[in-house]
């Protein structure tokens, strides 16, 4: 008898033949209001779920009696009540390290873009604004050669300081939970306290998950810590920044600018103060956005649903106290 499956992000025609073959699977299109309601009437059957995007609470879960497995096409689990879902001994997983690169190109995508002032100026050519030579008034800041700050040195992280050290000679300072000795050796990085990194980089990245202790980490007292001419990243999630405080730093120009490919509302309301802002370079949380790399996460959560339903171990499990081999 297949399981029955709702996936609710669209799949290629690829992975869907690919689960269709092992599962009972319902598509949810979207997750607009109709979406939801569909949802919901499906989750009663279901014992796996895949997709994104969605907060998957306590009060969602309750409608899936019979589920098993829940499988983020995502790194980022911040969506997902893991306490509740252990506690019904729901499977968690995720796709970590298909997008570790790709995150890490539009973490330099924004450094570049928001340093050189590439969208403002590409938009002035366009508006056929461009009359005579660029002066200093148009001028932006050089990155080889600057001080790269790196918050949170995960994969990602890692990724981000390989690009900065061996692409754009910068020296790297970095914060985390802990020191990495390894990461020291390899990038000649120095671990510092999070205020030394925010009074000493020029760029500031953050690239860190959302948890309970890195939520509103970045607020007013960390951006008068930075200086004037520094420029602050953000590829991780919105909410470890205080928002309003960014926006102040960045009206008041405590900092020089920002490249934000993530916010506290997501998509970002269009009256934010933000878009107001020539000196914010902001993208639609491109992080892993190419087709190679959604399809890659696709094709790893369906092979970590697959797995689960079928009594193996997935190979990316969030919540692996779970997993009855692990006591042995
Ligand atoms: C996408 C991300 O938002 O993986 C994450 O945690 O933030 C991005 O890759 C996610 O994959 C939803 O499609």
């Amino acid at each position: 008898m297949k399981k029955q499956v709702v996936v609710y992000k669209k799949l290629s025609p690829e992975l869907m033949a690919r689960l269709q073959a092992q599962a009972e699977v319902t598509l949810i299109e979207d997750l607009s209001p109709a979406g939801m309601q569909r949802l919901r009437q499906a989750l009663p059957r279901a014992q796996g779920l895949l997709g994104a995007s969605l907060r998957l609470d306590a009060e969602l879960l309750d409608l899936a009696p019979q589920l098993e497995a829940v499988a983020s096409v995502s790194v980022g689990v911040d969506n997902y009540d893991i306490d509740y879902l252990s506690q019904r001994r729901i499977l968690l997983s995720n796709t970590p390290d298909v997008l570790t690169e790709t995150t890490a190109d539009t973490g330099f995508a924004l450094i570049l873009a928001t340093a050189r002032r590439v969208v403002e100026l590409a938009t002035l050519v366009r508006a056929g604004q461009w009359n005579s030579n660029i002066g200093p008034r148009h001028f932006g800041s050089d990155v080889h050669g600057k001080t790269l700050g790196i918050i949170g040195m995960g994969r990602i992280g890692e990724a981000l300081a390989q690009r900065g050290h061996f692409g754009f000679g910068m020296p790297l300072i970095y914060h985390s939970n802990s020191p990495k000795p390894a990461v020291e050796a390899r990038f000649n990085a120095r671990y510092c306290s999070l205020e030394q990194l925010l009074q000493e980089a020029d760029f500031i990245c953050l690239t860190l998950p959302l948890t309970a202790q890195t939520h509103g980490l970045i607020g007013a007292r960390e951006f008068e810590l930075m200086r004037p001419e520094s420029i602050f990243i953000n590829i991780s999630r919105g909410k470890v920044v205080d928002e309003g405080a960014m926006i102040e730093a960045l009206q008041q120009r405590k900092i020089r600018a920002a490249g934000l490919d993530v916010f506290e509302r997501e998509p970002l309301d269009h009256d934010s103060p933000l878009l107001q802002l020539d000196n914010v370079v902001a993208t639609p949380h491109i992080g892993s956005a190419t087709h190679e790399t959604r399809e890659a996460m696709a094709r790893c959560a369906v092979d970590n649903l697959l797995a689960a339903l079928a009594g193996q171990r997935p190979a990316n499990l969030v919540n692996p106290q779970l997993w009855p081999q692990a006591a042995g």
